[in-house]
């Protein structure tokens, strides 16, 4: 049954049929999967295949943009019922979260942002595009303990670094982790541009910031 409907649901987003995608959506919900399975199993392969369509030209980008938005009709039944198994848990840390100024890909960061508020974090996100400026005002103003941000284009991941000189600049690098993450950022570019960390996926951001606030604490003494 659930290999049929992960079918359907990566159908779904290939298809950019966004109705079907929203039904499939609120199926999980009916019958109580889980959310994460129907996003990690079901629609985030979808993504994947049109994403490999337009990089070989076999699609092009008003199917991007359909894929987008049927993927993003399903997160917005899927994510409030993630986060309600976080409702009242103990403050986690404060997270500013966006995508990197000239990027626009939202749904990756923001399923980053629904995690990490599941697991209790208070997540400020700015959404996308987001001048580095914003990212180090709104972290000053929170008083958040790590900036995180996100970038899913090669041409915008140099900017992450950018969020990093600010924080250098301002004498605020010790007191805020960043955490970075998005398609093309790698464990070797998080160490070369001097983050705290990166991770590949979302369950991986929540346990990358869980450490960061354990070693902030630590070095805290
Ligand atoms: Co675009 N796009 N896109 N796109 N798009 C990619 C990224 C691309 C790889 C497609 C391809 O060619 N195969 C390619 C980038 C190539 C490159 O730079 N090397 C690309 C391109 C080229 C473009 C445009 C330039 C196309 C054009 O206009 N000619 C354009 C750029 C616009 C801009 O930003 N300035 C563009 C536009 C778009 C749409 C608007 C149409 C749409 C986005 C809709 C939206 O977000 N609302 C779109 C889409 C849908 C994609 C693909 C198909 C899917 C992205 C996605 O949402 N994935 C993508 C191909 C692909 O990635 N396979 C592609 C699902 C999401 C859950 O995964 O975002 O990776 P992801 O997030 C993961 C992890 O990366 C990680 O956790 C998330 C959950 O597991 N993660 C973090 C993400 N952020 C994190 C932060 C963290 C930690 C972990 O800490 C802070």
């Amino acid at each position: 049954m659930n290999e049929d409907i992960y079918h359907r649901m990566t159908r779904s987003i290939m298809e950019g049929e966004e109705e079907e995608a929203v039904r499939l959506a609120r199926e999980v919900v009916e019958a109580a999967l889980k959310p994460l399975d129907a996003i990690n199993l079901g629609f985030m392969p979808g993504l994947e295949r049109i994403g490999e369509q337009y990089s070989c030209g076999e699609a092009f980008l008003p199917q991007l943009v359909m894929a987008g938005e049927a993927m993003k009709g399903a997160l917005q039944v899927l994510e409030p019922e993630m986060i309600k198994d976080g409702v009242g848990r103990e403050l986690a840390g404060i997270v500013v979260l966006g995508t990197i100024a000239g990027d626009i890909h939202d749904i990756g960061k923001t399923l980053v942002g629904t995690m990490l508020t599941v697991a209790g974090f208070k997540v400020i996100d700015l959404g996308v595009d987001v001048p580095v400026v914003s990212l180090v005002e709104a972290a000053q103003k929170e008083k958040a303990d790590i900036i995180g941000v996100s970038a899913l284009l090669t041409t915008t991941m140099t900017n992450q670094r950018d969020v990093i000189e600010a924080l250098e600049d301002l004498d605020l690098r010790a007191k805020i982790k960043i955490m970075v993450g998005g398609a093309p950022v790698t464990q070797a570019w998080a160490e070369e541009i001097g983050a705290d960390g990166c991770s590949e996926d979302a369950l991986g951001a929540v346990e990358l910031a869980r450490s960061l606030m354990a070693a902030g604490k630590r070095s805290k003494g």
